[in-house]
This record gives structure tokens, sequence and C-alpha cells, in this order.
């Protein structure tokens, strides 16, 4: 076995996303592509000589491949040790477990997420610190730095190592240690929830139907949700992960986990639904013929966390990234406790979580997650979830309908137009940019705008200021229109419309989000002038 030093060039497109570098397979697949890649991070973290790292993926298609190279990239550049995922498995949570557990100097996650997967399918990786946190603004642009910047990388000259049996081999004096993808998630679960509580109303007949959409939670939840809670195997559909996810988009909404929303919506619909996407992190939540927001999830999750053991003292504070609807600013008013607002990304909660400043955090985009990891976590939620539903004996919708009773409705939807020209997308974003003067004081029927900005964030911890996160339309009566280009993409631009109005009158709550929000959506047309620009006449997808 021999250290080979590989002459490259630099790529100029390594510039990490929202969360980490997402790329169609085919583009991973080129020559020296990921190596590059993998060595700029490497560059970047400059980690001690001997020091060990987490690596797992989410077993999309080139999963295995990336997982071989890196193993060998790793040993070239000095690491002692690598605690990596059985068959090269890992959730987004359960890796972000692992390296707090195990106290390792980072990690490295491969996972486009809930994008699609297969050989046409989308590629992605990034990097966790020591935290079990992503990476930060200032290591991602660092990692951007290097890449552009590279001239060769390092990676040892050896056969593939078998990473179906537990067990530790040596990679040229670095230990590759195979662990158990889902043992240590599964007992962090188990200290945080009143496990008896939710055996004991599965035993009593609650239903429940979780759709891991052949992703990689179906074993996580089969050893959490049937082997020790003691639900019927079935309550698990799409349970075996797929490198292309069985052809579906991975993605926990009502567009993508159709297959669910059709049993829920159906006759004799089980009791509780819920879905996860590729890597594990996000939740969709769902009752008898009723969804539940992910900003009103997380809303309700505040308000009732003392009836989980793991939060049973209560919480320090909460967070939100600046599109998710305000629902959970009244319940930590309420609570007397803070409530921090950042720009999307999980990245941004890392610092707060890390300086106690919060134990709950959540965004509109199905994600939800607390100081347990650093990561967003799907089946958390649902566990959280089947925690309150097994001490209050309430359906889904009555304690959602009771929520809103009590703090009013912040009535929410966001749209989405995938797949738009850039130059489109970016035209629109310039144009309500250049709108913030006159629309100021305009009104709009029932609505009159106080105020328009692009969002800023001055990180509380650390001082570090992200700009341009997304335009606000603020109204008068506390309604909202935001527009913000997405973060996650690999074709094109993805833009997002986020639309909020704030409901207190409770005869109201019973209406449809679309018909309570059609004002708002017409407005949000007028201002960026959506579909003469777009030339589309509905978005591809609406939370
Ligand atoms: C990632 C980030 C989230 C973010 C989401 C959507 O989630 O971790 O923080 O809210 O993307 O981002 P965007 O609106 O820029 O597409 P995931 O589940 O894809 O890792």
């Amino acid at each position: 076995m021999t250290v080979q030093l590989i002459a490259t060039q630099p790529f100029n497109d390594q510039k990490p996303g929202t969360s980490g570098l997402r790329k169609r397979v085919s583009v991973f697949q080129s020559p020296h592509y990921l190596e590059n890649f993998v060595q700029s991070i490497f560059d970047a973290i400059t980690a001690p000589n001997g020091a060990t790292l987490v690596l797992g993926g989410d077993g999309r298609f080139h999963n295995q491949e990336a997982i071989q190279i890196i193993l060998k990239m790793a040993a070239a550049n000095g690491f002692g040790k690598v605690l990596v995922g059985q068959r090269g498995i890992l959730s987004t949570p359960a890796a972000s477990c692992v390296i707090r557990k195990y106290q390792t100097y980072g990690g490295i996650i491969l996972s486009a997420s809930h994008n699609p997967g297969g050989p046409q399918g989308d590629f992605g990786i990034k990097y966790n610190m020591a935290n079990g946190g992503p990476a930060p603004e200032k290591v991602t642009e660092d990692i951007f730095a290097r890449s552009k910047e590279i001239t060769q990388y390092r990676i040892v000259d050896a056969p593939d190592i078998a990473l179906d049996v537990l067990g530790e081999t040596d990679l040229h004096g670095m230990k590759v240690e195979v662990i158990d993808s889902v043992a240590d998630y599964a007992e962090l679960m188990g200290s945080l929830f009143d496990f008896a509580a939710i055996r004991q109303l599965l035993a009593d007949g609650f239903r429940i139907k979780f759709d891991a959409m052949h992703a990689v939670t179906g074993p996580y939840a089969r050893a959490i949700l049937v082997d020790a809670l003691g639900a019927p195997a079935d309550a698990i559909m799409n349970a075996e992960p797929l490198p292309d996810f069985g052809g579906g988009h991975p993605d926990p909404n009502l567009t993508y986990a159709h297959d669910l929303v059709e049993i829920m919506y159906g006759e004799d619909a089980p009791d509780f639904g819920a879905a996860s996407d590729g890597d594990g992190d996000r939740n969709m939540i769902l009752g008898k013929h009723f969804f539940v927001t992910p900003s009103d999830s997380l809303a309700l999750i505040a308000a009732d966390a003392r009836l989980a053991p793991g939060y049973a003292q209560g919480i320090a504070g909460v967070a939100r990234s600046m599109p998710t609807s305000a629902a959970v600013d009244r319940v930590a008013q309420e609570l007397d406790i803070p409530c921090f607002e950042t720009p999307t990304g999980w990245k941004f909660f890392g610092n707060l979580m890390d300086a106690g400043k919060v134990t709950l955090c959540g965004e509109e985009s199905f994600g939800t997650g607390s100081n347990h990891v650093r990561e967003k976590d799907g089946l958390w939620a649902v566990l959280f979830w089947l925690n309150i539903l097994a001490i209050k004996r309430q359906s889904v919708e009555t304690i959602v309908k009771r929520h809103w009773a009590r703090f009013g409705r912040n009535v929410y939807s966001r749209h989405d137009y995938e797949e738009l020209p850039s130059d489109v997308a970016n035209g629109l974003i310039d144009h309500v940019r250049a709108s913030f003067a006159s629309l100021t004081g305009k009104t709009f029927g029932a609505y009159t705008v106080k105020t328009c900005d692009d969002f800023s964030y001055t990180d509380p911890v650390d001082g570090s200021v992200s700009q341009k996160q997304g335009i606000r339309i603020l109204f008068e009566d506390g309604s909202r229109i935001v527009f913000r280009l997405s973060g996650t993409g690999t074709e094109g631009a993805t833009l997002r419309i986020y639309l909020e109005a704030f409901e207190p009158d409770r005869s109201k709550h019973d209406l449809d989000a679309q018909d309570a929000l059609a004002e708002m959506i017409t407005i949000a047309d007028d201002i960026a002038g959506l579909k003469q620009r777009t030339g589309r006449e509905q978005p591809t997808v609406i939370t």
C-alpha cells in the first residue's frame, strides 16, 4: 500500500449550498470531482494527525463507491480512525449522534437529502464539525477557496474495505471501524422519550403509518417503532432502502409522499401518519385526514415539550428560520423564553444550541430538531408526536385545533417553482428588490405594505453576518410574503414563495390554507410578475 499524490485541476463549481455540495451523480462520477472536494475539506479543516472521523451516507446510488474513495483519502491524509456505518449507511441525524457520542473530530455525510437518486439523480457531500452540526459558512468558504486552487490530492492505493460486517480493519495504518448504523441513535431516542407510554398507546389500538420512502430511515423505523415500541411490521411502508429510492422523490411533503397521503386521507385511515426523507432528517406529520404544517409542528412541540422525559425540565429557548411561520414565537412569548430568527439552513442553529440559548429548532422545510444532536431529525419528531399523543390521548387534529384556539393560527403555505431558468429567477428577485421604495405604504385590497427588506442575520454568539437571506414584504397586519431562491437544487433555480397570515378568529380556523391565503397569493403575483416572468400558471409544489 502506498500513498499516491494525484495531480488534478480545480473545478470552478464546488461552492457548497444551503447544505453541502449537491450535484448530479454524473458530475460526481467525473474524474477527480469527488476527490478534489474531499481533499479541499481535509485541507480546510486541518485535522491533527491521528484524528477520528465519522463517515456514512443515505445509501443512494454512488454511496458505496464514494465511501471507498473517502476512506482511502482519509488514510492518506493522516487520519487515525474512521467510524463508518455498516454498508456505508448512516442517516444524517445518526451521523450527528455518533460524532457527538464518540467525540470525533468531525464527519463526512454523503447525501443529497430529499433530491431524487439513481444514476440520473443527485448526489451530495457535506462536512460536519465536532459538535455534530453542519460546517458553518466560514468553514464552507474555506473549503470552496481550497477547491479553486487545488493541484493534487492524496489517496492510498489499496483494495476496497468490506463494510458489511461490524468490526475493525486496518487501512494503511488507519483503523476503519464498521459500526451498527442504528444502535447509538436508537439508544439516544430511548433516553429522550417515554417509550413505555408510547408502547401502551400502540397496544391500545392507536394505528400509525410511517413512510420511509425507500430511503435511509427504514431500518431505524423498524428498530424503534416495530421492535422497541411494538407497532405491527406493516406500520412501516417503503421500508427497504433502495439506491434510487424506488424511482421516487424522497421528499416528505403532500406532493411527493403521495402514497402515504392517500392512505391518511382515505377510508379507514390510521390515527397518525409520518414520512421522512432521503437521509432521515426531515419529517412530515399527518393525522386522520389532517396535515400538520412544519411550522405548527414546531410550535406544538415547544408548547408541550415537558411531556417528553428528555425535556421535562423545560426548554431554554427556540429558534426558527426566517421563512418559518411565527407560530412558535407566540409559544415562546407565553413560556417567556427567547426566540431566535435565523437564515434558512440548519447550520445557523449550531451556535445557539452550543451556547445553551435554544433547545428546540425548526424550519418550514419539514425540519424539526433539538440540542440532542446538531441536525434536524425526522424520527425524533415522529417520536415526539407519539409521546405527546400517548399522554394527551386526543387526535392529531384536536391537538392542533386546540393549539390554534389558544395561540391563534398562523395560516401558512409555501409555493415552489422548480427548475426555472436561473436568469428568470434572478431577474424576478432583482425586480422585487428594486421595487422596495415604491411598495412601501402601497395598498393591495385589504393589505398595506408596512416595510420590505433583504433579511440579514448577525449571529448573537460569534457576531458573523449573513446578508441577502430572502426578501420580506411585511404588511401592516403582521401578514407577510417572502421571496427566496433555494440553495439546494441542482438544476436551474427554484423560487420559493412563503405566505403567512395571522388568524386569531377561532371561527375561521377550519378554512383551507390556500383559500385563506388566496388574496396574498394574488398579491405575490402582482408584486413579482410571477406568471408573466415564469410563464407558469401554477407552482410545482404547494405545501
Ligand atoms: C436543507 C437545509 C435546511 C433547509 C433546506 C431547504 O435541508 O439543511 O436547513 O431549510 O435545505 O433549503 P433551500 O430552501 O435552500 O432549498 P436538507 O433536508 O435538504 O438537508
